[in-house]
């Protein structure tokens, strides 16, 4: 007895690294054919042994469906693979989820309306592991009709967040929140080193300190971050230099590779100026 064929879209999914293949699988899990294509093609066996249909060249992936998936490692990679195959991308779709900037969305998105495709811009807010799960959203931005028309294949991935039509926005709200990761990483390393350079239990003093303390202090912390850089009057610009100078001081007292202060020297240059701008005059 054969399957009977998927009432479903197809959907081409260019790219199998760990992202792509975990996109390709949530979206054969749910039931849609899937084309798939990458520049190493024994990256597709597994995918090829859940269903999937495998092409050696990316133009045949891509004429295979009007939902063509983009997830390839930079910009660079996807103009490339893209450029490759422009012949094949009239009426698609193109939805890239390869991270850039904004000017890589707008002028990817710009090369595809020459050549007669719609094309979205995409930042996924997820890991590889997460993807299919109500953990994963993925922010879209770009031709809003082509959206709303392929909104059901994409809420597959994750759960869509639309931001607009100008496509850069998708990759802009996307490094806006890596941004606020990335501080909170550097800031979780530098106390963990500290410790470990004290010969304290570093593996406790994450589980049982930094993260529970982390926890209760992020809500708080973020809700008074603005665009301005104004510092909310309760927290005393003046108290906070003094408090980051003894963070530094201690971390150069303990031998720290300065490396691991660029966040703490931001912070003490917002606090500083508003420290100054509060000072009487004399
Ligand atoms: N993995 C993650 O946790 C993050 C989560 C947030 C979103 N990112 C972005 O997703 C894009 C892909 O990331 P990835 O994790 O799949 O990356 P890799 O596993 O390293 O796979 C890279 C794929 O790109 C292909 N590739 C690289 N260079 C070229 C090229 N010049 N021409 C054609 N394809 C190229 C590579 O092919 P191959 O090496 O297997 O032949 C992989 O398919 C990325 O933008 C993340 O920022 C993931």
């Amino acid at each position: 007895m054969t399957d009977a064929p998927s009432k479903l879209p197809p959907v081409s999914v260019i790219g199998l690294g760990s992202m792509g293949s975990a996109l390709a699988g949530a979206l054969l899990s749910a039931g849609y054919p899937v084309t798939v294509w990458n520049r190493t093609a024994d990256k597709a066996d597994d995918l090829v042994a859940r269903g999937a249909h495998r092409t050696a060249d990316v133009t045949d992936a891509i004429r295979a469906s009007d939902l063509v998936i983009v997830c390839l490692v930079d910009c660079t990679a996807a103009r490339d693979v893209l450029g490759r195959a422009a012949n094949a991308v009239a009426g698609r779709v193109i939805v890239n989820l390869t991270n850039g900037v904004p000017s890589d969305a707008r002028d990817q998105a710009a090369w595809a309306q020459m050549h007669h495709a719609r094309y979205i811009d995409g930042g996924i807010m997820a890991v590889p592991q997460t993807i299919g799960s109500a953990d994963a959203f993925i922010f879209y931005s770009g031709d809003d009709g082509a959206f709303r028309e392929h909104e059901p294949a994409l809420s597959v991935l994750g759960r869509p967040r639309w931001l607009g039509t100008d496509p850069g926005l998708a990759p802009l709200y996307d490094l806006a929140l890596l941004s606020g990761l990335y501080g909170l990483y550097a800031g979780s390393q530098h106390a963990v080193t500290l410790v470990d350079s004290a010969g304290g239990d570093a593996a406790a003093f994450v589980r049982d300190l930094l993260v529970p303390w982390m926890m209760s202090m992020v809500p708080f912390t973020v809700a008074e971050a603005n665009p301005q850089g104004r510092v909310p009057d309760e927290f005393n610009p003046a108290m906070q230099v003094a408090s980051i100078s003894n963070v530094l001081a201690a971390g150069t007292a303990q031998g720290l590779r300065t490396e691991l202060t660029g966040h703490l020297l931001a912070s003490l240059d917002l606090m500083t100026r508003a420290a100054a701008a509060n000072r009487p005059a004399a």
